[in-house]
Protein backbone atom coordinates (compact mmCIF):
# COMPACT_ATOMS: atom_id res chain seq x y z
CA UNK A 1 0.00 0.00 0.00
CA UNK A 2 3.26 2.29 0.40
CA UNK A 3 3.59 2.44 -3.15
CA UNK A 4 0.60 4.24 -3.75
CA UNK A 5 1.80 7.50 -5.05
CA UNK A 6 2.67 9.85 -7.92
CA UNK A 7 4.59 8.19 -10.39
CA UNK A 8 3.95 11.00 -13.11
CA UNK A 9 3.49 14.86 -13.26
CA UNK A 10 0.42 16.89 -13.90
CA UNK A 11 2.23 18.10 -17.51
CA UNK A 12 2.82 14.07 -18.03
CA UNK A 13 -0.43 13.24 -17.56
CA UNK A 14 -2.33 15.94 -19.26
CA UNK A 15 -0.18 15.11 -22.58
CA UNK A 16 -0.84 11.24 -21.90
CA UNK A 17 -4.94 12.22 -22.01
CA UNK A 18 -4.28 14.62 -25.02
CA UNK A 19 -3.00 11.90 -27.15
CA UNK A 20 -5.45 9.08 -26.79
CA UNK A 21 -8.23 7.93 -28.91
CA UNK A 22 -11.11 7.10 -27.03
CA UNK A 23 -10.84 7.33 -23.34
CA UNK A 24 -13.10 5.30 -20.76
CA UNK A 25 -13.40 7.82 -17.14
CA UNK A 26 -14.60 5.57 -14.38
CA UNK A 27 -14.56 5.89 -10.33
CA UNK A 28 -15.63 3.82 -7.42
CA UNK A 29 -18.25 1.99 -7.28
CA UNK A 30 -21.29 4.22 -5.39
CA UNK A 31 -19.95 7.34 -6.79
CA UNK A 32 -20.02 10.29 -4.25
CA UNK A 33 -20.33 13.80 -5.63
CA UNK A 34 -15.97 14.12 -6.05
CA UNK A 35 -16.32 10.82 -7.68
CA UNK A 36 -19.06 11.78 -10.40
CA UNK A 37 -17.94 15.40 -10.43
CA UNK A 38 -14.61 13.86 -11.53
CA UNK A 39 -15.40 12.04 -14.24
CA UNK A 40 -18.26 15.26 -15.82
CA UNK A 41 -15.22 17.70 -15.47
CA UNK A 42 -12.76 15.54 -17.84
CA UNK A 43 -15.57 14.62 -19.73
CA UNK A 44 -16.27 18.21 -20.37
CA UNK A 45 -12.43 19.12 -21.07
CA UNK A 46 -12.34 16.44 -23.25
CA UNK A 47 -15.43 17.61 -25.50
CA UNK A 48 -13.30 20.90 -25.77
CA UNK A 49 -10.98 18.97 -27.38
CA UNK A 50 -12.94 16.77 -29.30
CA UNK A 51 -11.59 13.45 -27.63
CA UNK A 52 -13.80 10.68 -27.36
CA UNK A 53 -14.53 9.86 -23.65
CA UNK A 54 -17.07 7.48 -22.29
CA UNK A 55 -18.20 8.03 -17.93
CA UNK A 56 -18.74 4.39 -16.93
CA UNK A 57 -20.37 4.39 -13.28
CA UNK A 58 -21.02 1.18 -11.25
CA UNK A 59 -24.19 2.59 -9.44
CA UNK A 60 -26.02 2.91 -7.15
CA UNK A 61 -26.50 6.75 -8.10
CA UNK A 62 -28.12 9.14 -6.71
CA UNK A 63 -30.90 10.81 -8.52
CA UNK A 64 -29.27 13.96 -6.97
CA UNK A 65 -26.12 13.24 -8.72
CA UNK A 66 -27.29 12.60 -12.05
CA UNK A 67 -29.24 15.66 -11.62
CA UNK A 68 -25.77 17.43 -12.01
CA UNK A 69 -24.48 15.30 -14.08
CA UNK A 70 -27.40 17.01 -16.85
CA UNK A 71 -26.89 16.79 -20.23
CA UNK A 72 -23.53 14.61 -19.94
CA UNK A 73 -24.10 11.29 -21.18
CA UNK A 74 -23.32 8.48 -18.21
CA UNK A 75 -23.40 4.79 -18.75
CA UNK A 76 -24.56 3.37 -15.63
CA UNK A 77 -23.64 -0.42 -15.07
CA UNK A 78 -21.86 -3.15 -13.55
CA UNK A 79 -20.52 -5.16 -15.82
CA UNK A 80 -17.45 -4.80 -17.62
CA UNK A 81 -17.59 -1.97 -20.60
CA UNK A 82 -17.16 -3.42 -24.27
CA UNK A 83 -13.09 -3.02 -25.20
CA UNK A 84 -12.84 -0.16 -27.45
CA UNK A 85 -10.48 2.47 -25.54
CA UNK A 86 -7.29 3.34 -25.93
CA UNK A 87 -7.07 4.72 -22.33
CA UNK A 88 -8.96 4.26 -18.89
CA UNK A 89 -9.21 6.90 -16.40
CA UNK A 90 -9.64 5.68 -12.71
CA UNK A 91 -10.69 8.98 -10.27
CA UNK A 92 -11.14 9.48 -6.65
CA UNK A 93 -9.79 5.81 -5.87
CA UNK A 94 -7.04 3.43 -6.26
CA UNK A 95 -8.94 0.43 -4.66
CA UNK A 96 -9.18 -2.75 -5.90
CA UNK A 97 -12.31 -3.30 -3.25
CA UNK A 98 -13.58 -0.03 -4.89
CA UNK A 99 -13.97 -1.19 -8.24
CA UNK A 100 -15.01 -4.85 -7.67
CA UNK A 101 -17.41 -5.20 -10.68
CA UNK A 102 -14.38 -3.98 -13.59
CA UNK A 103 -11.47 -5.05 -11.45
CA UNK A 104 -10.44 -8.60 -13.63
CA UNK A 105 -11.35 -6.01 -16.75
CA UNK A 106 -8.72 -3.28 -15.43
CA UNK A 107 -5.61 -6.15 -14.69
CA UNK A 108 -6.12 -6.65 -18.34
CA UNK A 109 -5.59 -3.17 -19.12
CA UNK A 110 -3.12 -2.13 -16.24
CA UNK A 111 -0.83 -0.89 -18.76
CA UNK A 112 -3.09 1.72 -20.01
CA UNK A 113 -4.89 3.32 -16.91
CA UNK A 114 -4.44 6.46 -15.68
CA UNK A 115 -5.09 7.00 -11.64
CA UNK A 116 -5.99 10.61 -10.45
CA UNK A 117 -6.60 10.28 -6.66
CA UNK A 118 -6.15 12.32 -2.92
CA UNK A 119 -6.78 9.34 -0.78
CA UNK A 120 -3.95 7.90 1.33
CA UNK A 121 -4.04 4.39 0.09
CA UNK A 122 -4.46 2.65 -2.58
CA UNK A 123 -3.23 -0.69 -4.77
CA UNK A 124 -1.08 0.07 -7.76
CA UNK A 125 -4.33 -0.01 -10.25
CA UNK A 126 -2.88 2.21 -13.00
CA UNK A 127 0.53 2.22 -14.27
CA UNK A 128 0.62 5.93 -14.54
CA UNK A 129 -0.64 7.62 -11.20
CA UNK A 130 -1.03 11.27 -9.99
CA UNK A 131 -1.92 11.01 -6.10
CA UNK A 132 -1.93 13.98 -3.98
CA UNK A 133 -3.04 13.15 -0.58
CA UNK A 134 -3.13 17.38 0.43
CA UNK A 135 -6.02 17.95 -2.46
CA UNK A 136 -9.33 18.31 -0.56
CA UNK A 137 -10.98 16.83 -3.89
CA UNK A 138 -10.09 14.74 -6.81
CA UNK A 139 -11.54 17.48 -8.92
CA UNK A 140 -8.98 19.52 -7.01
CA UNK A 141 -6.21 17.87 -8.78
CA UNK A 142 -7.99 17.79 -12.16
CA UNK A 143 -8.43 20.96 -12.22
CA UNK A 144 -4.36 21.29 -12.82
CA UNK A 145 -4.59 18.31 -14.80
CA UNK A 146 -7.29 20.34 -17.26
CA UNK A 147 -6.03 23.55 -17.72
CA UNK A 148 -2.26 21.68 -18.46
CA UNK A 149 -4.34 19.86 -21.36
CA UNK A 150 -4.93 23.62 -22.41
CA UNK A 151 -8.78 23.78 -21.57
CA UNK A 152 -11.17 26.42 -20.22
CA UNK A 153 -12.77 25.94 -16.96
CA UNK A 154 -15.93 26.92 -18.43
CA UNK A 155 -18.00 28.44 -16.18
CA UNK A 156 -21.89 28.46 -15.74
CA UNK A 157 -23.90 24.78 -15.93
CA UNK A 158 -22.85 22.29 -17.55
CA UNK A 159 -19.82 24.07 -17.40
CA UNK A 160 -16.08 22.84 -15.96
CA UNK A 161 -15.98 24.72 -13.73
CA UNK A 162 -19.60 23.71 -12.07
CA UNK A 163 -18.05 19.96 -11.91
CA UNK A 164 -15.07 20.65 -10.17
CA UNK A 165 -16.69 22.79 -7.92
CA UNK A 166 -18.92 20.10 -6.48
CA UNK A 167 -16.02 17.66 -5.39
CA UNK A 168 -14.60 20.35 -3.98
CA UNK A 169 -18.06 20.93 -2.01
CA UNK A 170 -19.07 17.58 -1.19
CA UNK A 171 -15.56 15.92 -0.10
CA UNK A 172 -15.11 19.26 2.28
CA UNK A 173 -18.57 19.40 3.63
CA UNK A 174 -19.29 22.69 1.96
CA UNK A 175 -16.03 23.73 2.89
CA UNK A 176 -16.56 23.06 6.95
CA UNK A 177 -14.14 20.59 6.89
CA UNK A 178 -10.44 21.34 7.65
CA UNK A 179 -9.01 19.71 4.12
CA UNK A 180 -10.65 22.87 2.98
CA UNK A 181 -7.15 24.71 3.49
CA UNK A 182 -5.97 27.92 1.34
CA UNK A 183 -5.63 26.10 -2.32
CA UNK A 184 -8.93 24.86 -1.71
CA UNK A 185 -10.74 28.12 -0.69
CA UNK A 186 -8.44 29.97 -3.60
CA UNK A 187 -9.91 27.24 -6.21
CA UNK A 188 -13.28 27.98 -5.12
CA UNK A 189 -13.24 31.40 -5.23
CA UNK A 190 -11.95 31.26 -9.08
CA UNK A 191 -14.93 28.87 -9.96
CA UNK A 192 -16.85 30.98 -8.23
CA UNK A 193 -15.75 34.21 -10.59
CA UNK A 194 -16.13 31.95 -13.71
CA UNK A 195 -19.85 31.53 -12.51
CA UNK A 196 -20.67 28.47 -10.40
CA UNK A 197 -23.93 28.73 -8.94
CA UNK A 198 -24.03 27.80 -5.34
CA UNK A 199 -27.48 28.45 -4.17
CA UNK A 200 -28.47 26.05 -7.55
CA UNK A 201 -25.58 23.37 -6.85
CA UNK A 202 -26.33 23.30 -3.44
CA UNK A 203 -30.39 23.12 -3.33
CA UNK A 204 -30.24 20.02 -6.03
CA UNK A 205 -27.54 18.42 -4.15
CA UNK A 206 -27.93 18.86 -0.53
CA UNK A 207 -31.88 20.00 -0.33
CA UNK A 208 -33.12 16.98 -1.21
CA UNK A 209 -35.33 15.64 1.55
CA UNK A 210 -39.27 14.45 1.88
CA UNK A 211 -41.51 15.78 4.09
CA UNK A 212 -41.37 12.39 5.99
CA UNK A 213 -37.68 13.33 7.32
CA UNK A 214 -39.15 16.41 9.11
CA UNK A 215 -41.47 13.89 10.62
CA UNK A 216 -39.12 11.67 11.59
CA UNK A 217 -36.80 14.48 12.59
CA UNK A 218 -39.54 15.35 15.40
CA UNK A 219 -39.38 11.79 16.77
CA UNK A 220 -36.30 11.03 16.92
CA UNK A 221 -35.36 14.44 19.21
CA UNK A 222 -38.75 13.38 21.03
CA UNK A 223 -36.76 10.32 22.08
CA UNK A 224 -33.42 11.97 22.95
CA UNK A 225 -31.59 11.25 26.00
CA UNK A 226 -28.23 11.65 27.50
CA UNK A 227 -25.91 9.34 29.17
CA UNK A 228 -22.42 9.42 30.78
CA UNK A 229 -23.25 12.79 32.14
CA UNK A 230 -24.13 14.01 29.00
CA UNK A 231 -21.51 13.30 26.80
CA UNK A 232 -23.50 10.56 24.67
CA UNK A 233 -26.67 11.66 23.34
CA UNK A 234 -28.63 8.90 22.05
CA UNK A 235 -31.91 8.95 19.61
CA UNK A 236 -34.40 5.96 19.29
CA UNK A 237 -36.56 5.45 16.19
CA UNK A 238 -39.06 2.82 16.71
CA UNK A 239 -41.16 0.56 13.63
CA UNK A 240 -44.35 2.72 14.87
CA UNK A 241 -42.19 6.25 14.01
CA UNK A 242 -41.66 5.15 10.71
CA UNK A 243 -45.72 3.82 10.37
CA UNK A 244 -46.90 6.95 11.93
CA UNK A 245 -44.63 9.04 9.48
CA UNK A 246 -45.09 7.18 6.20
CA UNK A 247 -40.96 7.71 6.27
CA UNK A 248 -38.04 5.11 5.34
CA UNK A 249 -34.47 4.44 5.96
CA UNK A 250 -33.76 7.14 3.12
CA UNK A 251 -35.36 9.60 5.66
CA UNK A 252 -32.77 9.41 8.48
CA UNK A 253 -29.94 9.80 6.75
CA UNK A 254 -27.45 12.17 9.32
CA UNK A 255 -30.06 12.61 11.70
CA UNK A 256 -27.58 10.96 14.05
CA UNK A 257 -25.68 14.72 13.91
CA UNK A 258 -28.19 16.29 15.43
CA UNK A 259 -27.45 16.52 18.93
CA UNK A 260 -23.74 17.14 18.52
CA UNK A 261 -24.94 21.15 18.47
CA UNK A 262 -24.87 20.35 22.01
CA UNK A 263 -21.24 21.39 23.56
CA UNK A 264 -21.40 18.45 26.22
CA UNK A 265 -22.44 15.50 23.71
CA UNK A 266 -18.91 13.78 22.65
CA UNK A 267 -20.57 11.04 21.21
CA UNK A 268 -24.48 10.48 19.20
CA UNK A 269 -26.00 7.57 18.01
CA UNK A 270 -29.23 7.12 16.36
CA UNK A 271 -30.99 3.26 17.56
CA UNK A 272 -33.78 2.84 14.32
CA UNK A 273 -35.34 -0.44 14.15
CA UNK A 274 -35.49 -0.55 10.36
CA UNK A 275 -37.88 -3.83 10.09
CA UNK A 276 -38.75 -6.44 12.32
CA UNK A 277 -35.43 -7.82 14.39
CA UNK A 278 -33.48 -5.65 12.63
CA UNK A 279 -31.72 -2.65 14.29
CA UNK A 280 -28.95 0.07 12.67
CA UNK A 281 -26.90 1.83 15.08
CA UNK A 282 -25.00 5.03 13.93
CA UNK A 283 -22.51 6.77 15.64
CA UNK A 284 -20.80 9.87 15.25
CA UNK A 285 -18.17 11.42 17.66
CA UNK A 286 -16.25 14.81 17.90
CA UNK A 287 -12.69 14.98 17.21
CA UNK A 288 -10.23 15.74 20.81
CA UNK A 289 -9.99 19.27 21.26
CA UNK A 290 -6.96 20.43 23.57
CA UNK A 291 -8.59 20.74 27.07
CA UNK A 292 -11.56 19.60 26.90
CA UNK A 293 -12.22 15.97 28.87
CA UNK A 294 -14.43 13.34 27.83
CA UNK A 295 -15.33 10.15 29.67
CA UNK A 296 -15.84 8.23 26.74
CA UNK A 297 -14.15 7.26 23.96
CA UNK A 298 -14.77 8.96 21.16
CA UNK A 299 -13.54 6.06 18.54
CA UNK A 300 -16.59 4.74 16.97
CA UNK A 301 -14.91 2.43 14.96
CA UNK A 302 -14.28 -0.01 17.83
CA UNK A 303 -17.79 0.46 18.98
CA UNK A 304 -18.97 0.01 16.04
CA UNK A 305 -17.12 -3.09 15.65
CA UNK A 306 -18.54 -4.30 19.06
CA UNK A 307 -21.78 -4.84 17.11
CA UNK A 308 -19.89 -6.18 14.08
CA UNK A 309 -20.00 -3.27 12.28
CA UNK A 310 -16.95 -0.05 11.54
CA UNK A 311 -16.40 2.75 9.77
CA UNK A 312 -14.15 5.45 10.77
CA UNK A 313 -13.37 6.78 13.68
CA UNK A 314 -15.85 9.91 13.75
CA UNK A 315 -18.40 8.22 11.95
CA UNK A 316 -19.32 4.66 11.81
CA UNK A 317 -22.45 2.09 11.64
CA UNK A 318 -23.61 -1.39 12.46
CA UNK A 319 -26.45 -3.53 11.88
CA UNK A 320 -27.66 -6.16 14.10
CA UNK A 321 -30.29 -8.73 14.59
CA UNK A 322 -32.84 -7.02 17.62
CA UNK A 323 -35.06 -5.37 18.15
CA UNK A 324 -34.70 -1.82 19.01
CA UNK A 325 -34.62 -1.75 22.85
CA UNK A 326 -32.40 -4.84 22.94
CA UNK A 327 -30.16 -2.88 20.50
CA UNK A 328 -30.42 0.29 22.88
CA UNK A 329 -29.70 -1.59 25.88
CA UNK A 330 -26.47 -3.31 24.41
CA UNK A 331 -25.10 -0.09 23.31
CA UNK A 332 -25.84 1.41 26.84
CA UNK A 333 -23.77 -1.40 28.15
CA UNK A 334 -20.92 -1.18 25.77
CA UNK A 335 -20.66 2.67 26.28
CA UNK A 336 -20.30 1.68 30.01
CA UNK A 337 -17.88 -0.52 29.23
CA UNK A 338 -15.86 2.03 27.04
CA UNK A 339 -16.11 4.70 29.52
CA UNK A 340 -14.32 2.75 31.88
CA UNK A 341 -11.40 2.36 29.60
CA UNK A 342 -10.87 6.03 29.10
CA UNK A 343 -10.76 6.94 32.33
CA UNK A 344 -8.63 4.60 33.59
MN1 LIG B 1 -12.84 12.37 -3.11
Amino acid sequence: MNEYRSNATVEQIARRICSAGRILLTTHVKPDGDAIGSALALHRALDQKVIAADIYLMGPLEPRLREVAGDTPIFLDRSPPADEHDLVVVMDTGAWSQLEPIADWLRQRHDRIIGIDHHVKGDLVASMRLVDVIAASTTQILAGVIEAMGCEITGGPGGVAEAIFVGLATDTGWFRYSSAGPQAMRLAARLLELGVDKPRLYQIIEETARPQRLALMARALTSLEFALDGAVAIMTIRPEDFRATGGAVQDIAELVNLPMSVKAVRVAVLVAQTKPGRTKLSFRSKPDVPGVESVVSNDMNVLAQRFGGGGHVHASGASVEMDVDDARAALLAALEETACRRAS
